[in-house]
Order: C-alpha cells, then sequence, then structure tokens
C-alpha cells in the first residue's frame, strides 16, 4: 500500500485535500477494517480526481469510526454537524406540508424523490466482494417480487440486458449505467455489470437500482409536481422493503452510505423545473437556492448541465434533518423559485 503522504496540487479545492494534514496521515495510514479497508482505498477517489468536491468514501460502516479523524471534520464541514450531534428521522407523510405548487403544470417538469439504502453487518460498495455484492442483488431482488398493489413490478439484472432495453431505460433516466471516474476510483464498478439491476413497477414511478453507488437507491418518480404523492409512494416502498431487508442505521449518522455527503436520509429530493426568465439572472436564482439549502443540478444527473432552461432543484441537506424537513426544504424552495419566475 502507497504509505507516502499526497502531495495535491494547488488547485485541488477537495475537502479531501483540506483535511487530510501530515498529521491525520500519520495517525491513520496503518490502519484497516475488519473487512480490510485502508486509508489509501478510502482516499483513491480524492487523489486519482483532484476536481473531487469531497473526495473520500467508506468502505464499510466501521471506516467512519477507524477514519473518524479525517471523516469527521468532512462531515463537520459538509453537514455542520458535529461528533456530539444526533441524527434523527421522520418518513411521515402526514407531517409534509405540500399542496401541488404547480398544478397546471407550467413549470415542474418531474418530480423524484429517493433514498440511499446500504444492507445492516456487510462491507459498503467500495469493500463489498463480488459474492456479497451478488448475495445483495438475490436478497434485495427476492424482497421485490413481494411488493403489491401498485409497487408491484419487474427486477432486470443488467448482466445480459439487451442494448436496447438498457439504452431505453437510460433515456427514460431509470437506468444507472457504470459510475463515473470518481466511483470507478472509489472501487465501486468493480466487477461491472455483476450484480447490478434495477427493479421497476408497471407504471414506472417506482424504482429500485441494486448495488449502483449504494446497496439500494429506493426511487419515487413521475411526470409533474405532487411532490407529496411522490413523497408518499417513497416511504410506503421504504416500509415494505424493511419487511425483509435491514438497513445500515446508527444514532448518529442516521442511515450509512458509502459517500459521507449522502449519510443521515441519504436523500435527494428533485424537481427538474422551467426556469427561463431566472436562469437569465443566476445570481437571483442562486440567492433563492441558498436561502432555502437547495443544489442545481443539470438534468442528466451529477456533473451534468441544464438543458433548455431546465433545473434540476434538489435538497442539499441530508444529515441532521428528518426526510420530512429535507422534502420541505425543496418544496419551499420551489414555491419560492416559482414565485419569482412568475414575477420576471
Ligand atoms: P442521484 O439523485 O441518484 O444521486 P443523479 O443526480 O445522477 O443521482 O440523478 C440520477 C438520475 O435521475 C439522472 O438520470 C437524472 O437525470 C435523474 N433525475 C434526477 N432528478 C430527476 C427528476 N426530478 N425528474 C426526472 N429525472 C430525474
Ligand atoms: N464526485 C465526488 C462525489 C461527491 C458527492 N456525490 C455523490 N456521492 N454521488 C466528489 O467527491 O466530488
Amino acid at each position: 500500500m502507497n504509505q507516502e503522504f499526497p502531495t495535491f496540487p494547488k488547485e485541488c479545492k477537495s475537502m479531501l485535500c483540506k483535511h487530510l494534514t501530515k498529521e491525520v496521515f500519520t495517525s491513520l495510514k496503518d490502519k484497516k477494517t475488519s473487512s480490510g479497508f485502508t486509508l489509501q482505498d478510502a482516499i483513491n477517489s480524492g487523489v486519482e480526481n483532484i476536481d473531487s468536491g469531497i473526495g473520500v468514501y467508506a468502505g464499510d460502516e466501521e471506516s467512519y469510526d477507524t477514519f473518524a479523524a479525517l471523516f469527521d471534520p468532512i462531515i463537520e464541514e459538509y453537514h455542520s454537524f458535529s461528533v456530539d450531534d444526533k441524527h434523527k428521522s421522520n418518513l411521515n407523510p402526514n407531517d409534509l406540508k405540500a399542496p401541488n405548487p404547480d398544478p397546471e403544470g407550467k413549470y415542474i417538469v418531474s418530480t423524484r424523490i429517493r433514498v440511499g439504502r446500504n444492507i445492516d453487518n456487510l462491507p459498503l460498495g467500495p469493500a463489498i466482494t463480488k459474492e456479497q455484492r451478488n448475495e445483495v442483488e438475490k436478497q434485495v431482488s427476492s424482497a421485490l417480487k413481494s411488493m403489491s398493489g401498485t409497487l408491484s413490478g419487474v427486477y432486470y439484472p443488467i448482466n445480459g440486458m439487451s442494448e436496447e432495453v438498457s439504452a431505453k431505460l437510460i433515456e427514460d433516466h431509470f437506468l444507472f449505467k457504470a459510475g463515473d471516474r470518481y466511483l470507478e476510483a472509489a472501487g465501486l464498478n468493480r466487477d461491472w455489470p455483476e450484480g447490478r439491476g434495477i427493479f421497476h413497477n408497471d407504471e414506472k414511478t417506482f424504482l429500485v437500482w441494486i448495488n449502483e453507488e449504494d446497496q439500494l437507491r429506493i426511487i419515487s418518480m413521475q411526470m409533474g409536481g405532487d411532490i407529496k404523492e411522490v413523497f408518499t409512494r417513497l416511504t410506503s416502498a421504504i416500509s415494505e422493503i424493511e419487511k425483509s431487508v435491514k438497513f445500515s442505521y446508527n444514532s448518529h449518522i442516521g442511515y450509512i452510505t458509502s459517500c459521507p455527503t449522502n449519510l443521515g436520509t441519504a436523500m435527494r429530493a428533485s424537481v427538474h423545473i422551467k426556469l427561463p426568465k431566472l436562469a437569465e439572472d443566476m445570481d437571483t436564482f442562486k440567492a433563492i437556492t441558498d436561502k432555502h439549502h437547495l443544489q442545481i443540478r443539470g438534468i442528466h444527473g451529477e456533473h451534468s448541465e441544464s438543458e433548455g432552461g431546465i433545473y434540476d432543484i434538489s435538497n442539499k441537506r441530508r444529515l441532521g434533518v428528518t426526510e420530512v424537513e429535507c422534502v420541505q426544504d425543496m418544496y419551499d424552495g420551489v414555491v419560492a423559485l416559482i414565485a419569482k419566475e412568475k414575477s420576471l
């Protein structure tokens, strides 16, 4: 294993290059978790990709303790969440105040709310073995087979999927491809596409990605802006799956995920929304998204650009806030953005 303290170029702005001091490196370089995950494994993505925002991934829940000297300051800075803080969860849709903000469908093209989940007592994607990953696929796809009513559907393993089916699912934003260079360097694409696949219900409003960045991405999505209906479907699906799959969770950092940015609720609630007038005044646009703790992405996922004045707007906060608060953040921000767009 490389025992050299990595030298980062001055243009590196990642949280890794900020918080991996020589002292932290020296204190952690010889440690490994019970799944054999080392400091080098945790930082490889940020060492190979100096344009990372964060640059670190956990190989198991233990990584967050074993490498706490590096993870804790990153978690504190990204989430404004200290080592003594406790996460809390609330998946009750009755607590969400969110009448459809765009009943005429003038602005919101589609709504998607997802959570990441990982199975308790198994390594995360960066450290999991091929056999363990195949076991995850078997356990989760079998749990999904018992989904009933509007949640019932079909599981499609990516291994052996026809190019035609794959292209159509990707075009519909339903399927994931092999991870980007950040995920590649984190070891999340090992054995691709073995053990990976997608489940979706007949209406394609409920989807589960198996073994992407996390072992499950549980997704509820539909056209239009009925955010409460999307959230309600998601919470029903989560509780159904939880009847047969135990998720990795702890009282400090909530649901355990491979990337520290997703800890806590592991929830991203997003709309694809048309804001052509606001797009001409990005200072005002960003003042509103900043005020409501929102992130702006492009419409083809993380690191993509917006197209035709359509933006992916989602909650930025995930840890130290409940799932209801994540969706409320997004909802309140969308109401403010639509009001501003109307006024221009
Ligand atoms: P994630 O949200 O799963 O962390 P991405 O930002 O890469 O990851 O989004 C994953 C996929 O979901 C992308 O194809 C993206 O276009 C799609 N997506 C995200 N939000 C929406 C939305 N509100 N409506 C439709 N598709 C969406
Ligand atoms: N590109 C990596 C990941 C940051 C958060 N996004 C995730 N987890 N998909 C980075 O360090 O910038």
